[in-house]
């Protein structure tokens, strides 16, 4: 059993579709063990997205995640950081494979409805950042 961080982003929040987010994941066999609606500030929003500091979408992806609510999910499963990783699809939507949460769901390369960790240090990581352990029910 293996842990991961999710958000569902503030183009889904907006478009009320957190639902439809959350059947596809359970769909998949990930199950959601820790969920709350936030609103991310600025620090939160660059902290959380260091590592792209340096490239050109920055400013914007920061503006865009405070822009709207997001849900902040942890999710189990068996090799769930792979798994979620294909379950979302590729980060523009354009390349995801049918049956993807960002092929049905997302809008465009950066308005693309989730995120999702990408290695087990960015997991524990990105769930320590927004969840405390008694938060994580499993
Ligand atoms: P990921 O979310 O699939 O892991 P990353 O490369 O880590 O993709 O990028 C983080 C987020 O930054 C993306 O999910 C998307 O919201 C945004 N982003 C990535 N590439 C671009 C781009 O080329 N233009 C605008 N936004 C982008
Ligand atoms: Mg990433």
């Amino acid at each position: 059993m293996q842990e991961t961080f999710s958000i569902i982003k503030p183009d889904a929040t907006k478009r009320n579709i957190t639902g439809s987010i959350n059947m596809l994941i359970e769909k998949s066999g990930l199950r959601i063990i820790a969920q709350k609606r936030i609103k991310l500030n600025k620090d939160q929003a660059v902290q959380f997205y260091i590592v792209h500091k340096e490239k050109s979408f920055f400013n914007d992806l920061v503006d865009y995640m405070t822009s709207e609510p997001v849900v902040v999910q942890v999710l189990s499963g068996e090799n769930a950081i792979e798994r979620y990783r294909e379950v979302m699809g590729a980060t523009n939507p354009e390349n995801a494979e049918e049956g993807t949460i960002r092929k049905q769901h997302a809008l465009n390369v950066q308005e693309n409805s989730v995120h999702g960790s990408d290695s087990i240090e960015n997991a524990k990581k990105e769930i320590s950042f927004f969840f405390k352990s008694e938060e994580i029910v499993g």
